[in-house]
């Protein structure tokens, strides 16, 4: 028998290839696609409309008659187009708020507009029509309806989700409010979720459920337009936070990430806010500036939030020509500072002396420069160095970084280093880091952060993560440049 050395080197080496080339595995919970559909559109428009938007009320006590909803000038297709306008990609309009008063000719209820004035029908069709998802906020507390703090009223929710969800859907999103008081009746309901939440997904699978705590998306726990931060899309909910338990901005991972535990759940931060002081229009409030939107934004799109800005209509049924104004000058100012990404063309390269700047083959750091949604740079240790290299001395002030969610949110600390010419380099340190998690998205005003605008033709940045940091997109802007 002829004996032979087999070299098994080159073998070990294609299967080491081979198995780094394939995908990272995803850590801990992730979105489903409908999630992650969701959180990609970053912005969208919350209608409040109803009695309320007649009477003055902020809470309809549910004893208004039904005749006081009397718009003059109704037109969804206007909201559609000031939504689109304002680059938003669905609206979620408040078919019942408090009052119990029914957007539709509910069978379920006698608080209702009349069969000629559907206002669900002409909101859904104008959203069909104008390419623009509907949602629908339809409140669990009813002021009005006799059965509220009794078991029976679970039965008239579950057939008022299915009268909505069977006649007017899909929608992308059921808004489920927190808000729990009395009836009519002077009791307060036990809401039956499981048969809530079950009645939805059985008609519409792919419909995000807000509540404080989900299952779709969650309250990020205030009505001012921020989130916490760090702000982790993975909450907690069996021995956690529960519905009606949530605090300012809080939940025990938005502050403290536990690594994954079995009832660790995707549930991301939703962050609704009004463009006006109350809800529902009112005649002597106007709405904010574009400063203030701006604000509002960096503080929920770029701490991975997904922002749902109120816009109510009047009593025309029509968005107040201010709002709209504010709102178009709020998109054309966010289009002026994020339309040029200074970091295109740079070069991007791992960090050559550090062991911990691998990649996986494939999926090289150069990705975080294109826009492709699904190209990312995935590294190979949790802590992982990325080293882009401008062509000439830049300034910039603001830096938008972007994790690959689907494949889960790992990193949980950013630091930053540049060259300031002279080969002076200036970082970040621990106890102050560029920023801690990042998620859908990240935008860091560096004049905020580190307390100046930056000039550099080299940055280092340096990711940890709970897992080897996976990296969509990083991108440099100057919101100064005009
Ligand atoms: C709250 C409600 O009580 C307000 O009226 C409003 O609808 C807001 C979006 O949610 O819980």
């Amino acid at each position: 028998m002829k004996r032979m050395k087999l070299n098994l080197l080159p073998f070990i080496a294609a299967l080491l290839v081979t198995a780094c080339a394939t995908p990272p595995k995803p850590f801990g919970p992730v979105p489903s696609e409908s999630q992650l559909a969701w959180q990609r559109m970053e912005i969208n428009m919350f209608c409040h409309f109803g009695p309320n938007t007649f009477t003055g009320a902020e809470w309809g006590s549910g004893k208004e008659s039904g005749d006081v909803f009397a718009p003059t000038a109704l037109d969804c297709r206007q909201w559609v187009d000031v939504a689109r306008q304002a680059g938003m990609g669905g609206i979620i309009l408040t078919a019942k708020h408090h009052d119990g008063f029914c957007l539709w000719p509910s069978q379920y209820s006698s608080h209702t507009v009349a069969d000629s004035l559907d206002v669900l029908r002409a909101f859904t069709n104008a959203c069909r029509e104008g390419g623009m998802k509907a949602g629908v906020y339809i409140s669990p507390w009813d002021r009005n309806h006799p059965t509220y703090g009794t078991p029976e009223y679970n039965t008239v929710f579950a057939n008022t989700l299915k009268e909505v969800h069977t006649h007017y859907g899909p929608f992308f999103e059921q808004w489920f409010d927190g808000a729990c008081g009395e009836g009519p009746n002077g009791k307060r309901q036990e809401y039956d979720w499981p048969l809530f939440e079950g009645t939805v997904t059985d008609i519409n699978p792919e419909c995000v459920m807000f509540s404080d705590v989900g299952p779709g998306c969650r309250w990020v726990g205030n009505e001012e337009g921020h989130c916490g931060d760090p702000c982790w899309s993975t909450l907690v909910t069996e021995t956690g936070v529960r519905k009606s338990e949530f605090g300012e901005c809080g939940n025990p991972s938005n502050s403290d990430f536990q690594p994954p535990t079995s009832d660790l759940r995707w549930i991301p931060a939703e962050v609704d806010v009004s463009i006006r002081p109350g809800w529902f229009w009112h005649k002597k409030e106007h709405p904010k500036t574009v400063d203030e939107l701006m604000e509002i934004y960096y503080n929920s799109v770029g701490r991975n939030g997904l922002l749902l800005l109120n816009v109510p209509p009047d009593t025309r049924g029509r968005i107040p020509a201010e709002d709209s104004a504010v709102l178009v000058a709020f998109r054309q100012e966010r289009d002026r500072i994020f339309s040029k990404d200074l970091a295109q063309g740079a070069k991007v390269r791992y960090f050559e002396e550090a062991p911990y700047s691998l990649f996986r083959p494939g999926h090289g750091p150069k990705n975080v420069l294109d826009t492709a949604y699904h190209t990312y740079w995935a590294a190979l240790t949790k802590k992982a160095m990325i080293d882009i290299v401008l062509d000439s001395f830049t300034t910039f002030d603001i830096i938008v970084i972007q994790e690959y969610i689907p494949l889960g949110q790992r990193v949980y600390d950013v630091q930053f280093a540049i060259n300031e010419g002279d080969g002076m380099y200036c970082q970040t340190t621990l106890d102050h880091p560029l920023c801690t998690t990042v998620g859908h998205k990240r935008i860091i005003r560096l004049e905020e952060s580190l307390g100046y605008t930056v000039r550099t033709d080299r940055i280092i940045l340096t990711f940890r993560g709970y897992a080897p940091p996976v990296i969509n997109r990083i991108a440099l802007y100057n919101s100064k440049a005009q």
